[in-house]
């Protein structure tokens, strides 16, 4: 059962309570310029949460949004703002100004900080006045020189620091997810849903042991990453290495550097690592645990003829936290997603919401200790219904139990493990001087799963070139995260749309 006292500070059960197991002097977090204990980890994460109640002088339930890439710094401020009793705002590195001041809008954020390195876009975005600022300031980390940064006003601060006195359901986490509609939705999680997610998963499917050391690629400002290189490791004592800028030869490398067991990444990375590993010494790899997107099962059979490792399968939404359909081991069966974690339920849905028959493509409705709730967003309504949590992913379930992915249900774009909103690129797209009208949907893809595709009607007086096509996606990119380009744009001379003049977006999409 995941029974959790009604007092609870995550942080406590942790790293204070690994501390007080007698884990101190084990390696806790490792990273490329700094390794840290648990002891150490917890001696810093208490100095930071000293400057973010004493000098930034924030109270419980703040908002303090945080950037960094993956580092123990990163990692470390997240921990202190949960242990202080505020509430994390994690954004992914590659945010723009415009896509950070809405966020810092949208999560009415009081604090933000943010590694030194990406300071550029949260300036812009805290200039421009969208975002309504932040009253209690920014503070800059990985920042040395800097008499003010993170660190100097920390060194300050020596003395251990009571976690806050939270209930179990107190919000610490608020996570973004791209909408359908553009609009960035916040998903709201409670102390007792950050270890729920460490005794699900870890526990049942991974099997999570105290001597793993594990490794990937996701951003810990992603859930999947949040949990899977930070909260599983610290749960059950063990180590997690975070790395930035990571690409396939240089994961390869450091799991062999660190002796990596347990592997976290998307698809595509399989993908290209399996053609790769021939020059790796990979022999430390128990697991490996592939989400974000669907594992295609060329990607499953490549990985494991190059490596004999059996491949860990998992789907999770940000909404939910983390992976809630997974196995391992036995229970693999290649195709499938494979089944309800332990503490999860799921079933598919049919067209009028009843419970569809086994081999039936339906609505994948999910149940378990970790559910959606919306930051003031009336999608609520239709993600939870009846209390399961509607994905939005269209599933088939075998006589046996087993869930097998099949699409998407909405209009979402999942490339190479980044959901992307088709309509947040046709906004951008549509400020650009020669754009008309614009469709962006998703293009299914060998390499990245899909690839984000705009459709686009030019004004009159504008040619549809090769330069055309180049500049608009060079527009995109200077606006928003450059993952959400279109890496393919089609000229057309209109778009289809209904009588209503609606976008037939699935018009626009290939069979
Ligand atoms: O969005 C996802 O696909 C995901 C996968 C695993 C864990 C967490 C998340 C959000």
């Amino acid at each position: 059962g995941l029974d959790y006292p009604e007092r609870l500070n995550c942080v406590t059960e942790l790293l204070d309570g690994a501390i007080a197991r007698g884990e101190g002097e084990r390696i806790a977090v490792i990273g490329e310029h700094e390794t840290l204990t648990y002891a150490q980890l917890q001696a810093r994460v208490d100095s930071f949460a000293h400057v973010l109640r004493d000098d930034l002088g924030l109270a419980t339930g703040n908002r303090v949004l945080l950037r960094g890439a993956n580092n123990p710094a990163m990692a470390a401020a997240v921990l202190a703002v949960f242990k202080a009793g505020c509430i994390a705002v994690p954004t992914m590195p590659l945010l723009r100004a415009r896509e950070l001041a809405t966020i810092i809008g949208k999560a009415k954020v009081d604090a933000v900080l943010c590694a030194a390195a990406l300071r550029e876009e949260i300036d812009a975005a805290l200039e421009t006045g969208d975002s309504g600022g932040v009253a209690h300031g920014a503070l800059f980390f990985n920042d040395p020189g800097n008499a003010r940064s993170l660190e100097a006003l920390a060194a300050r601060h020596q003395a251990p620091f009571a976690a806050a006195d939270s209930a179990a359901d107190d919000v610490c986490l608020i996570s973004f997810t791209s909408g359908t509609t553009g609009i960035p939705k916040g998903t709201m999680h409670f102390h007792r849903d950050v270890l729920a997610i460490c005794d699900c998963f870890p526990r049942h499917t991974l099997g999570a042991r105290r001597d793993d050391i594990f490794i990937g690629t996701p951003p810990l400002a992603f859930t999947f990453g949040l949990g899977g290189l930070l909260l599983f490791p610290l749960r059950v004592g063990a180590a997690g290495v975070l790395l930035e800028k990571l690409t396939p030869d240089t994961l390869l490398a450091n799991i062999e550097k660190y002796r990596a067991t347990v592997c976290f990444t998307a698809p595509t990375f399989y993908r290209q690592m399996a053609a790769l590993a021939a020059a790796y010494d990979l022999s430390s790899l128990r697991e490996t645990v592939s989400a974000g997107e669907a594992l295609p099962l060329p990607t499953r059979e490549a990985w494991q003829a190059a490596t004999g490792l059996a491949m860990i399968d998992g789907i999770g939404a940000t909404e939910l936290l983390h992976i809630f359909i997974s196995a391992a081991g036995a229970d693999i069966r290649p195709g499938a997603t494979g089944k309800p974690v332990p503490g999860y339920q799921a079933c598919v849905l049919d067209a009028s919401g009843k419970p569809a028959a086994p081999g039936q493509v339906g609505r994948l409705a999910v149940k378990g200790p970790t559910g959606c709730r919306y930051l003031a967003d009336e999608r609520q309504l239709a993600y939870v219904v009846d209390g399961w949590n509607l994905t939005g992913d269209a599933y088939e379930m075998d006589a046996d139990g087993y869930f097998y992915y099949r699409s998407r249900t909405d209009d979402m774009i999942i490339s190479a493990g980044y959901n992307i909103a088709g309509a947040e690129v046709e906004d951008v797209l549509l400020r650009h001087p020669a754009v008309a009208e614009c469709g962006v949907v998703g293009c299914p893809d060998q390499e990245r799963g899909q690839v984000v595709e705009a459709h686009v009607v030019l004004k009159p007086g504008f040619e549809a070139t090769p330069e055309m096509a180049l500049a608009l996606q060079n527009f995109v990119k200077a606006d928003i995260a450059p993952y959400k380009y279109p890496r393919s744009v089609k000229f057309a001379d209109k778009l289809p749309r209904t009588e209503t003049g609606k976008l037939q977006r699935f018009k626009l999409r290939h069979p």
